[in-house]
């Protein structure tokens, strides 16, 4: 028997048979959907399920249209059984929880408002999941950055580069990896809001998971709700891995795209019945120069943008635990030439630092030392060279 044979056989058909007896294992529990389902896994043919008798059966084909079709991978489908993986973040690349409970309804009276006084902001966060940090941004900062982000954003559409999201005619616009485009957006990762905040809720050496600002226009489809520590799979609740503070460049309101939050989701296993239902949810609202802070449990969407015109610019600085995998690959794309200018506090939460074990350059893993490239890493160095 040669290595191949022993370890490397093709599991795709076993796990579409596995995923299969699943499907029809599950079908009594699928009444509930009343609907014509079509699952693709993969393979040409379609899995259909008519939900809407009972019990729910299994067909060989239909000429009615289905209710609703959805593609995951069969592995998935297991995963999700198992309890390894949530089924909206396979489906949707959202979480869901076995007996979630939903989100719950908060007087909008006693509700977070932008304040100045941190304390209140921490007491928010821990409470509601967000908070919002009043003046944030002088109005000096606001309108450069307002600048930079409106002018980058043209510059991307013209350059055929643009991120653009938020439905079929996709108004909205993403800016990635923001640290390669302006000391503006260098700048504002020293903005001394960070230090008061970060650590003390993430730990030492917090990463940088995603850096840009989005645009939200007129005509959006708002966004699936969801936490940003969905990539944390099987998921925990029980600590927050990230936090994410948005600067606002405009005065966000609830009719321009203000990100619509459900106060209080982070604790519990919460989660929406519907992740595309955005009812009784509340927008984060206020004016230019706010920046609203959100831990990663906090159920929520970009809003929709119901104005006739008018864009909603903010910009998103993500922060995770430093052991966490960030979502841009910072070391690949970070330009050289914005890498050789950087203050060390930026590199670090960008990842050139280590942190505890991790992180380290050729087994450097002193706690918070600066890596660098190595010119030329140690290579091969063996007596014979015919291995
Ligand atoms: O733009 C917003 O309002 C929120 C964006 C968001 O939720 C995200 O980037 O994860
Ligand atoms: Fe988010």
């Amino acid at each position: 028997m040669t290595m191949t044979q022993k370890y490397g056989k093709d599991k795709s058909e076993d796990n579409y048979r596995r995923a299969v007896a699943l499907i029809k294992e599950k079908l009594p529990s699928m009444r509930i959907l009343n609907a014509l389902l079509m699952i693709n896994l993969g393979k040409e043919e379609d899995i259909l399920v008519d939900a809407r008798q009972t019990p729910p059966v299994l067909l060989l084909e239909t000429t009615e249209e289905p209710d609703c079709r959805f593609q995951t991978k069969p592995e998935y489908l297991i995963q999700f059984s198992q309890g390894k993986l949530e089924p909206r973040y396979a489906l949707f690349k959202d979480a869901f929880f076995h007996e979630a409970i939903p989100p719950k309804v908060l007087p909008v009276a006693s509700l977070p408002t932008p304040t100045e006084d941190l304390d209140r902001v921490r007491a928010d966060i821990a409470e509601f999941g967000y908070g919002l940090v009043k003046d944030a941004l002088a109005p000096e900062q606001i309108a450069t950055l307002k600048k930079a982000v409106l002018e980058q954003a043209a510059g991307e559409v013209a350059a055929g580069v643009a991120a653009k999201d938020g439905g079929p005619n996709a108004p909205n616009q993403r800016i990635w990896t923001l640290i390669n485009k302006g000391q503006e957006f260098i700048d504002l990762l020293q903005h001394p809001l960070i230090d008061e905040i970060v650590p003390d809720f993430l730990g030492e050496h917090a990463l940088i998971h995603s850096y840009s600002a989005n645009i939200a226009r007129p005509g959006n489809v708002p966004m699936q709700l969801h936490t940003d520590q969905v990539a944390i799979q099987p998921p925990v609740r029980e600590i927050a891995f990230g936090l994410n503070i948005m600067w606002f460049l405009e005065d966000v309101t609830a009719e321009n795209g203000g990100t619509r939050v459900y106060p209080g989701s982070h604790l519990g296993h919460v989660a929406p019945d519907d992740i595309f239902d955005l009812k009784d949810s509340v927008a984060a609202q206020g004016p230019a120069g706010t920046a609203l802070v959100f831990e990663s449990r906090l159920w929520h969407a970009t809003g929709p943008n119901i104005q006739q015109t008018g864009e909603r610019p903010v910009i998103l600085m993500f922060f995770m635990r430093s052991f966490i995998r960030q979502q841009e690959n910072n070391f690949l794309s970070l330009r050289e030439d914005v890498e050789r200018d950087l203050p060390d506090k930026v590199k670090a939460m960008l990842g050139f630092c280590t942190t505890g074990a991790l992180g380290g350059v050729e087994g450097d893993v002193r706690e918070g030392q600066m890596v660098k490239r190595l010119k030329n890493p140690v290579g091969a160095l063996r007596k014979t060279t015919n291995v």
